[in-house]
Order: structure tokens, then C-alpha cells, then sequence
């Protein structure tokens, strides 16, 4: 899966050298040595080109001194280790920062051969996702609110907005109580699968259990969106599957972002929720 760049402007910072405590073996650990940090910064600075200011653009000293002390203050025995945590340090002390690209390098890894160097090259950044959210058992207002609550608390996911709750009748067929519905859209570093077993644990915490297919629930949780993707796995399909024949969900994503387009059907929300009402008025 590669991070949507959004933004192809770059901010490069090349060969970073810090003297840190990473490696598998105790003297490594003990002793030190020298890693060097190749960056690419995936942040807007047409801006701040423009406007020649600094405060429009992310300041690539204070990433430097960010990433020196980062990388002291750790000891981790892999690069891989080093490479993924220091990412996600960088893209949550600095907001302008998209996405980026990291590779560290370890010359003097204690490998016995002559080599030049080894290294590990990440690529990260923020995600947007649409997640719909539905209640039909007990208090259905309280658990959608203590979804939020936790969704919110979570540090590697920034909720944006929220669409109205609205109150809707059973789809499916099964005969059952009334939903409460809504999507919300928010930023994440999770990967969609992350995302879904978090997910799965505020459906948990809600005291979700799975008796009957689209029977009721205190909580569901269910990926709209995430970017662009397109996923069809045992666990996930994204977009969701059944979006498209769901007012219950069309309606919510027509108020957060109407001109959408589903990557798949290439339609607007807005032309999904048209031509799902047209169809419906055909079948009266
Ligand atoms: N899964 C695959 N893709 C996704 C995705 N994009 N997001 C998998 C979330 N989960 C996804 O879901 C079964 C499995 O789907 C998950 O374990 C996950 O790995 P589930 O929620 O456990 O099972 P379910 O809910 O019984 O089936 P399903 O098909 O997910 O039902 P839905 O789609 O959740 O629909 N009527 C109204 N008015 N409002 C509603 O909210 N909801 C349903 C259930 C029926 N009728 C409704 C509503
Ligand atoms: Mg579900």
C-alpha cells in the first residue's frame, strides 16, 4: 500500500548523522554508533514560497534536532524498529507534514563482510477514512457517543467532522428495532486493517456480539472509505460493499463530502444518493 501524496512538493533532508544506542547485539547497544537519516518531507511550501514565510512551512532544522534527540533518547534493536517509530513521531509533532519517506542507514553494522551499508526505507502518512457508525439495541445514542469519545482519544487517529445522527428504518429484512446512523471522517496513521480491529474493539466494548447477519446491535462500525484504496480481502472490503444501496449511509456522507467519488462506481455521493432514490421510487 503505498501513502497517498496528496502533495508533491518535498522537503529533503539528506544524510542526517546521530550517534544512537540501536542493534540486536548488547555491545551495539552499549557502545553506539553512527546512523544517518535520509528524509522526504511531503508538506506544501507553495505558500510559504510565495509569502517567503517560515511559518507557512515546516522549519527542517527543528525536524533535524527533533529526530537527533528521537533517536538518542531510544534504544530499539532493529532499523526497522527505529525507521517506523521515528516516522510516526515526525508525522505527529509536525501537522504540516503529509506523509513521508524515511530511510535509515546503519554503515557500520557488524555484518563481518565488507559492505558500504544496510538500510530500511519506510514510506508513511496520514490517512482519511469514512466510518459509518449504527445502533439499534439499548442506548443507542450513548454507545455511538462512547465511540466517539474513544475514536477521539486515540492517538494515532484525529476525528474530523460528524455527520447528524439520524434515526432510520431496519434494511435487510430482518425484523427489528429502529437504527440510530451517521458517518464520520477522520485522519489516521492506522493502516486499514489497524483501523478495523480497532474498530472491532469499541464494537466489543459496546457489548457487541455477532448472532445474526444485519440483525441488531448495540454498535457497528463499518469503513466506508479509506483514501482511494481498493481492497477485497478475507477480513476487509473497501469501499464498502453495500455503501451504494444505503441511504442510511449515503445520506450522512452527502453532508460531509457531497462531491466524493466512490473510487470504484466513479459516481459523486450525491449522484449514488440520486440514482439510489430513483431506483427506490421504480420499485413504489
Ligand atoms: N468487513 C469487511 N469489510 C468491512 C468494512 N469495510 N468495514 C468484515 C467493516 N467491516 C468489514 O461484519 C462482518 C465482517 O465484515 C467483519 O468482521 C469485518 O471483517 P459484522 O459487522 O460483524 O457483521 P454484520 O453486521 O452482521 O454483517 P454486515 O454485512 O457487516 O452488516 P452491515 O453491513 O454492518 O449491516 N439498517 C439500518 N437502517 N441501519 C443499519 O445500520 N445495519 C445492518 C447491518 C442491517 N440493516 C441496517 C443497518
Ligand atoms: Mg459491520
Amino acid at each position: 500500500m503505498t501513502v497517498e501524496m496528496k502533495n508533491k512538493d518535498i522537503i529533503k533532508i539528506q544524510n542526517l548523522e546521530v550517534f544512537a544506542h540501536h542493534g540486536v547485539y548488547p555491545e551495539e547497544r552499549e557502545n553506539g554508533q553512527n546512523f544517518y537519516v535520509n528524509a522526504q518531507l511531503y508538506t506544501g511550501t507553495r505558500e510559504a514560497g510565495l509569502r517567503d514565510d517560515l511559518n507557512l512551512s515546516t522549519n527542517y532544522g527543528e525536524v533535524c534536532h527533533f529526530m537527533d534527540c528521537f533517536l538518542k533518547q531510544h534504544t530499539w534493536q532493529l532499523i526497522e524498529s527505529v525507521a517506523e517509530q521515528l516516522a510516526e513521531a515526525v508525522l505527529l509533532q509536525f501537522e504540516r507534514v503529509e506523509a513521508l519517506q524515511l530511510e535509515i542507514r546503519k554503515p557500520s553494522a557488524p555484518i563481518g563482510l565488507p559492505f558500504e551499508s544496510v538500510s530500511v526505507c519506510v514510506e508513511r502518512g496520514w490517512h482519511t477514512a469514512f466510518v459509518a457508525f449504527g445502533s439499534n439495541l439499548g442506548e443507542k445514542e450513548k454507545y455511538i457517543q462512547d465511540a466517539l469519545k474513544e475514536l477521539r482519544s486515540h492517538h494515532l487517529i484525529r476525528v474530523g467532522a460528524v455527520s447528524d445522527i439520524l434515526c432510520t428504518k431496519p434494511y435487510g429484512g430482518v425484523k427489528q428495532d429502529d437504527f440510530l446512523n451517521g458517518v464520520l471522517e477522520l485522519r489516521t496513521l492506522l493502516t486499514p486493517w489497524e483501523l478495523l480491529e480497532f474498530l472491532h474493539e469499541l464494537e466489543q466494548k459496546a457489548g457487541r456480539t455477532r448472532e445474526l447477519r444485519w440483525g441488531p446491535r448495540t454498535l457497528d462500525l463499518d469503513i466506508i472509505f479509506y483514501d482511494d484504496e481498493v481492497i477485497d480481502s478475507k477480513e476487509l472490503t473497501i469501499p464498502h460493499i453495500d455503501m451504494d444501496n444505503r441511504t442510511f449511509v449515503l445520506e450522512p456522507m452527502c453532508q460531509l463530502a457531497p462531491w466524493y467519488r466512490h473510487p470504484v462506481l466513479n459516481r459523486t455521493m450525491v449522484q449514488l444518493l440520486d440514482e439510489l432514490k430513483s431506483v427506490s421510487r421504480k420499485l413504489l
